[in-house]
């Protein structure tokens, strides 16, 4: 299983830097040259300036129209980047790494997921956003709001992370982000290094390109971790990886089609009859009644750790309250602006010219 993590906008190269150290292949896209230089892990040759002629390598200030130009200008040579790296080696997923929020990464993601869509056919595109807190203001929201939009017609799953868990945490913003993207690559690096390695039932790429080729919709990753010698029984912490705090996302998983989920730990604690109890609970409640299961039993571990991811879902609150806020906006915005056009008129109707009134001043 070979992916490549592709980092937009600065929220989505700090996460692709967290991947790079802990060696995955990485590219880091940016509008922002200081941004790009503020990275500590991937590799210089692979930290890619785009739109440098429209904004001077300052970024683009939230404004998604210039990031989505500036991933235009230069998708030629972001795509020729991507086929050195890629080589003759297929590239399984590519997992495009963003904040919803912000200009480049909400604005340039989709119009590189796309163009990795036409590329690369055999490949899945897997979008891992941030979505905006509520505090941002509205203009993250409309961002996060159309670029979930444009993700769903183009990429094969979305992994939404919502940054207003991060409030239930209270350490100051820039040490919540710093945890939340820990989190994200320490579950999605935890899942994929599961993938393709001998184990007792296990799970390989095709089922979690089978998991998350799903349409554009919504995915979660959960994650649960507990000492070897304080579980009683493990069906609990298998039920604790899909619920809310282990998913960082508000969804309804009764609504996900998918799910697939792998449990590393020592042999004595991996019983059958606890962890299918879990299982079996998981299949009947969720949509589409299918979970892919992957059993790694390891005599040296002391920690029983368990990943689990769920494709599909299409409820989520998270994702509803930043559409329904958008929509809301969008619509009285129009409305605000179509009284002022007219309004405008009614006051200057009627108004002659300066020639009307100074006729003859100036000899033709
Ligand atoms: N989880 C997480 N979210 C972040 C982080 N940094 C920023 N965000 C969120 O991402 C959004 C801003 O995106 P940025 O990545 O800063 O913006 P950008 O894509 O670089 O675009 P511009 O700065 O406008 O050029 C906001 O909604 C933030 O809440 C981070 O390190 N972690
Ligand atoms: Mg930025």
């Amino acid at each position: 299983m070979r992916a490549l993590i592709i980092g937009i906008g600065q929220c989505g190269t700090k996460i692709a830097d967290l991947f790079a150290l802990v060696d995955f292949e990485t590219l880091a896209i940016n509008t922002s040259k200081g941004d790009l230089e503020y990275l500590k892990h991937v590799p210089h040759e692979r930290r890619i300036l785009v739109g440098e002629s429209l904004t001077g390598g300052k970024g683009v200030n939230a404004n998604p129209i210039l990031g989505r130009e500036a991933m235009k200008r230069d998708l030629p040579m972001i795509m020729r980047k991507i086929d050195s790296i890629a080589g003759r080696e297929d590239i399984d997923i590519f997992f495009l790494t963003f904040g919803f929020g912000g200009g480049t990464g909400a604005g340039g993601t989709p119009v590189l997921a796309e163009a990795l869509k036409n590329e690369y056919p055999e490949s899945l595109v897997v979008a891992i956003g941030a979505l905006p807190l509520k505090e941002e203001g509205i203009r993250p929201t409309i961002n996060a709001a159309i670029t979930i939009d444009k993700l769903s017609k183009v990429a094969d799953s979305i992994i939404a992370i919502d940054n207003n868990k991060l409030r239930e945490s209270g350490d100051d913003i820039g040490k919540a982000y710093e945890r939340i993207n820990y989190t994200i690559v320490e579950r999605i690096a935890s899942l994929l290094a599961l993938i393709d390695i001998p184990g007792e039932q296990t799970l390989d790429g095709s089922d979690l390109k089978f998991v998350l080729k799903a349409f554009g919709s919504f995915a979660t990753v959960g994650y649960a971790k507990d000492d070897a010698s304080r579980i009683k029984n493990l069906s609990r912490l298998i039920l604790k990886s899909f619920e809310s705090e282990g998913l960082y996302l508000e969804a309804n998983i009764e609504s996900a089609l998918y799910g697939l989920i792998a449990i590393h730990g020592p042999p004595e604690v991996l019983k059958a009859s606890d962890i299918f109890e879990a299982l079996n609970y998981l299949t009947n409640k969720i949509k589409g009644k299918q979970i892919f299961r992957g059993f790694y039993p390891d005599p040296r571990e002391r920690e029983v750790e368990i990943v689990t991811l769920l494709s599909g879902i299409y409820e989520s609150k998270s994702i509803e309250d930043i559409v329904i806020t958008a929509r809301k906006y969008a619509q009285s915005f129009m409305i605000a602006k179509e009284e002022a056009e007219a309004k405008k008129k009614e006051l200057l109707e009627g108004l002659p010219d300066f020639d009307d009134i100074y006729p003859g001043e100036v000899n033709e």
